[in-house]
């Protein structure tokens, strides 16, 4: 039987797609299957009648696009899946594949494409699902006409007001960098324009990122049709599909009952997919077993594909190595894994299953960074499929800054159509929601978080005023660990730029578990997938990490440290079998000041959370991961006490003369060099140090730059249009160093305009600061729910906390047994 499929053109101002309206009856509505069959129902289009699938033929009558959805039929939940096929050659257009029975299958097609919708009864007690057909026509106007050219630039940042200068310019900033500047993507002509009024100096990197990224598709081509396993755990060689993450998901817990378990997160997002993830452990289902968590996250960023593999192969790897591997078996047991692969599932399949051609225009939407809420979108664009809509990819909110820490502060964007929109409030979205709800209600100990691009290992804080955490050394220390696996740098957060409401700065201060971003790979959102998840995850040339163990080490470093206890806490005590405990805690937290379109703030909110943890007692003694009692952001700030005075400031003379014009430094090395030393306790003890020098004219131009004794540049300040520099070095080593001075432009070079003023000052270290120490409430519940104990405990990291009997001598335990 054939549907028929009618288009509705309610097309509103410059809206891109006419909703249709459902044309087919109850009846067509209905797919049924007597028999479930566990099969990938997008692998192909079978034949009418077999067992546990149903079909629909349909013929698009649009140039737009098909979806399909599944709900559950009369009640009943089970798992249906559903995939669209072309007729024709029989290829497949577009599929869905979570765990239940909710299913969106959606991409495009073209006017008079004759398809056939394949429902799946994949498991479970439902013989029926709802099915629902939708056509969705494109608008000429919903064509993009012009293409411009994408471009990546390298912009100078060596000071804290040109990084903010940047951040005020809302262009899409990369996390390729370093102190001194950041690669920033240039999407078109607009974007150039911004940049050149700015006047902060740049470079191109490269100067057309659109055929860069077809020559990736194209070499993306090439690898996969070698036909060849590629030396990853899954042996997979191409970027999956939305569809295939959902679907290897739940096989990989069918294949491993005991150890696997697919579950689905909480919350839909806004255009109802359900969030597929897996928890690997032994005996997975028995959660409450007091053993810590490690969560690994892929794809909070839409086009960020990278991240996604990384993590699905880290599911992979954990589920092959605990059956053949010893030692990732010993790490296994002693943990519980998380594997949340597609955290923006609406974002990605936007990204995933747009036009591959590369470019950043704002009706191409395979670099769409964010999520798909349109409700701060203006009126008139919050028509459409985030697919195809009105606003094109500036839709939505950037989950990366919606996240509670440090929320509406600096590096973030207070409009629509940023690339890094807050939202608008913290947690405003269900992708961030979901994530909260996962990380305050397990022990998760470790957590990180994939993005590309950048080679970075980067730690909390995001934002340089919040200052390191009073335990930066362990955390950094980690950090660096994992660095020397993959190749990266290790580095706090902000070392770039500053960010507010990302992911591990409310996880990490709120919960004190740790965590971490990754940015994979050198160059490139979603680069060929050899390089960027291939090499990249078993640490093979080109990557940075060859020969190290790359990212599969890193992961396996984080998997180390969560089984360690000295790097969580403990509980331990006794309880009476099929006794429930928790510990719980529920705290307040103001987000930053939150910044106005208008330049003011206004107060912080108080974000309330609460987190928790449950162990079911088994009878007898009890060892219980959590994570320490009091959370970082009261615990104080890293620092270090002065061991004597800072530093005189030294003054710097300048040589006779002025170096020849030089717009190539360290290339050209011609400049002028004044040696310095820098000394150390008990004569001095120096926080940081500041070189400065100063000029007469704005259109003159000198740049400073301070080498170490081995030469390497630890300092620079290399900006256009001023008529001062100022580079600096925080805990800067005892030693010998030279500041060099660049002759880089000349406003008259017939009457040179010298540097004068020539001065290093040094300031004292900036000393720790103790905070308070914070509880967690313990209840112990006896089989029939009735709270039978009830104490505080305190614990810090790497302590254990024997709490005793809890269930049958606390406080309020003695006050039952009175009654
Ligand atoms: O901006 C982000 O959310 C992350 N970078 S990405 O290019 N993948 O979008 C990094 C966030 C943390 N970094 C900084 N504080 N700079
Ligand atoms: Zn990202």
């Amino acid at each position: 039987m054939a549907l028929r499929a009618g288009v509705a053109t309610g097309v509103v101002g410059l809206a891109l797609v006419g909703v249709t309206v459902p044309a087919a009856t109850a009846e067509d509505r209905v797919v049924r299957a007597d028999q479930a069959v566990t099969r990938a129902c997008h692998a192909s289009l079978l034949p009418p009648g077999t067992a546990g699938v149903d079909r629909r033929e349909v013929t698009s009558d649009v140039d737009g696009l098909v979806q399909a959805r599944l709900a559950p039929g009369d009640g009943r939940e089970g798992d249906w899946d559903v995939a669209v096929f072309d007729e024709a050659d029989g290829a497949v257009v577009a599929a869905s594949a979570a765990l239940r029975s909710r299913e969106l299958a959606e991409s495009f097609v073209t006017k008079g494409q004759r398809l056939v919708v394949q429902a799946c009864r994949y498991a479970g007690p439902a013989r029926t699902a709802t099915l629902g057909v939708d056509f969705l026509a494109l608008t000429p106007r919903g064509t993009p006409t012009t293409v411009e050219r994408a471009e990546v630039v390298r912009v100078e940042t060596p000071r804290q007001e040109d990084k903010d200068a940047l951040l005020g310019l809302d262009l899409d900033l990369t996390e390729k960098g370093d102190a001194t500047g950041v690669e920033v993507v240039l999407a078109g002509d607009a974007d150039r324009a911004t940049l050149r009024d700015s006047g902060l100096k740049h470079t191109t990197v490269d100067p057309d990122l659109s055929r860069t990224s077809r020559d990736a598709a194209a070499r993306d081509r090439a690898y996969a049709a070698r036909g060849r396993a590629s030396g990853l755990p899954s042996g997979r060689t191409s970027y999956r599909h939305l569809y295939e993450y959902e679907y290897e998901l739940k096989e990989l817990a069918r294949g491993n009952p005991r150890l696997v378990r697919a579950f689905t997160l909480p919350e839909p997002t806004v255009e109802g997919r359900d969030v597929v993830a897996v928890e690997i452990a032994k005996d997975v289902d028995n959660a409450a077993d007091g053993k810590p968590v490690n969560l690994l996250m892929g794809v909070h960023h839409a086009r960020e594909w990278p991240a996604g593999e990384h993590a699905i192969e880290w599911a992979h790897e954990l589920v092959n190595g605990y059956h053949r591997d010893r030692s990732i078996r010993s790490q296994v047991v002693k943990t519980r894994n998380i594997v949340v692969p597609i955290v923006n599932a609406d974002g990605f399949s936007v990204s995933r299953e747009a036009e591959p051609n590369g470019d950043f225009a704002r009706f191409n939407y395979e670099m769409k960074r964010k999520n798909c809420r349109a409700d701060d979108s203006p009126p008139q664009l919050r028509t459409g499929v985030c697919k195809a809509n009105p606003g094109g990819r500036d839709r939505g909110t950037d989950p990366n800054r919606n996240y509670a820490g440090f929320w509406g502060g600096a590096g973030a964007g207070l409009t629509w159509s940023s690339e890094t929109f807050r939202g608008p409030e913290p947690f405003s979205e269900p992708e961030t929601r979901n994530i909260r709800s996962l990380v305050s209600s397990r022990a998760v100990t470790n957590l990180i978080t994939l993005h590309t691009y950048g080679n970075l290992v980067l730690r909390p804080p995001g934002v340089a005023a919040v200052r390191a955490p009073l335990e930066e050394p362990v955390v950094k220390a980690l950090a660096d660990r994992m660095a020397s696996r993959n190749g990266y740098d290790s580095i706090p957060s902000w070392g770039l730029y500053d960010t507010t409401g990302s992911t591990e700065d409310w996880s990490y201060w709120a919960t004190g578990g740790f965590g971490f971003t990754f940015e994979i790979n050198p160059a490139g959102f979603h680069p060929p997938y050899e390089d960027a998840v291939v090499a990249e995850y078993v640490g093979a040339a080109p990557a940075a990490g060859a020969g190290k163990g790359g990212n599969r080490a890193a992961f396996l470093d984080m998997l180390a440290n969560a089984a360690d206890p000295a790097a969580h806490s403990t509980l331990v005590g006794t309880a009476p079998h099929g006794y429930q405990l928790k510990v719980h805690k529920t705290f307040r937290t103001p987000t930053s000041p939150v910044r106005q379109a208008d330049g003011s703030t206004t107060p912080p909110i108080q974000v309330t959370d609460t987190v928790e943890s449950r162990y079911s007692s088994t009878g007898g003694r009890f060892t219980w991961a959590v994570n320490p009692s009091t959370r970082p952001y009261v615990a104080g700030r890293h620092g270090r006490d002065p061991q004597g005075p800072p530093q005189a400031a030294i003054t710097l003379a300048n040589p006779p003369g002025v170096p020849a014009e030089n717009t190539s430094f360290p290339g050209n090395p011609v400049a002028e060099r004044i040696p310095f030393t820098v000394q150390g306790p008990p004569a001095a003890d120096n926080g940081r140090f500041d070189v400065s020098v100063s000029w007469t004219s704005t259109r003159t131009d000198w740049d400073l730059f301070v080498l170490d004794a081995a030469g390497q540049v630890v300092a620079q300040s290399a900006n256009g249009g001023t008529n001062s520099e100022r580079a600096t070095l925080l805990d800067p080593p005892v030693g010998e160093y030279t500041a060099v001075l660049v002759n880089y432009d000349q406003v008259d070079p017939a009457d040179p305009d010298d540097w004068t003023g020539g001065v290093v000052e040094f300031a004292p270290p900036v000393p720790p600061t103790y905070g308070v120490a914070e509880a967690y409430t313990l209840t112990c519940a006896d089989r029939d729910g009735r709270l039978v104990g009830l104490t505080d405990v305190f614990v810090d990291r790497g302590e254990t906390v024997d709490v005793g009997d809890v269930c049958t001598d606390s406080a309020r335990a003695t006050k039952q047994r009175r009654r």
